[in-house]
């Protein structure tokens, strides 16, 4: 019976976790931005969603709805569109997560006046939340193969200046 009660308590506390994890979670958009932004859940859900249909690593199909990086980054005030020229073309971004692993894009494979690949923000698989561990957000790039930019658990974009 105790031991019932301990382990019902430490479900009752990891799921607690979990929920304030996800309640809590925010997205700040850094460094080179006119504005710099921090997202909440919210602020995310209600933005203009996008669903691209992209084969997982073992090949099966899913869809993944979720707001394009490029209005994101012009939301937040980043050199994009007409601005994106000149020095503003060594410009890149930092895209960083709770675990530490980080990736780099450039701005033009991101604006949609250079590139017709999308690169999303997703906040859904098939209709669902993203699994533990691999939300609330993770960047989807459906026309790259190899899906080590597909980061999860991301937390910044940072925008850096990698002029010499
Ligand atoms: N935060 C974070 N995202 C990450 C990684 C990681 O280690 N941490 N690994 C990447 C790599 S190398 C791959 S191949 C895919 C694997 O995603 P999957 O486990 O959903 O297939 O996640 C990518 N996203
Ligand atoms: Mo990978």
């Amino acid at each position: 019976m105790r031991l019932h009660a301990i382990l019902f308590l430490c479900a009752f506390l990891a799921s607690a976790n979990f929920i304030f994890a996800q309640t809590q979670a925010s997205l700040s958009v850094e460094g080179e931005v006119n504005k710099p932004a921090k997202f909440q859940l919210q602020d995310i859900a209600v933005m203009k969603h996008v669903t691209v249909q992209a084969a997982d690593r073992d090949g099966k199909q899913h869809s993944y709805s979720g707001v394009p990086l490029y209005e994101i980054l012009q939301a937040a005030g980043v050199t994009m569109n007409e601005q994106l020229k000149g020095e503003n073309m060594a410009k890149y971004l930092l895209v960083k997560s709770g675990d530490g692993y980080e990736v780099v894009f450039s701005l033009p494979e991101l604006d949609s006046s250079f590139s017709n690949n999308i690169v999303i923000l997703a906040d859904k698989m098939d209709g669902n939340d993203l699994p533990q561990g691999k939300g609330p957000w993770r960047i989807v790039v459906p026309a790259e193969k190899k899906h080590a930019r597909w980061i999860w658990d991301v937390r910044t974009l940072a925008v850096r200046f990698a002029k010499d």
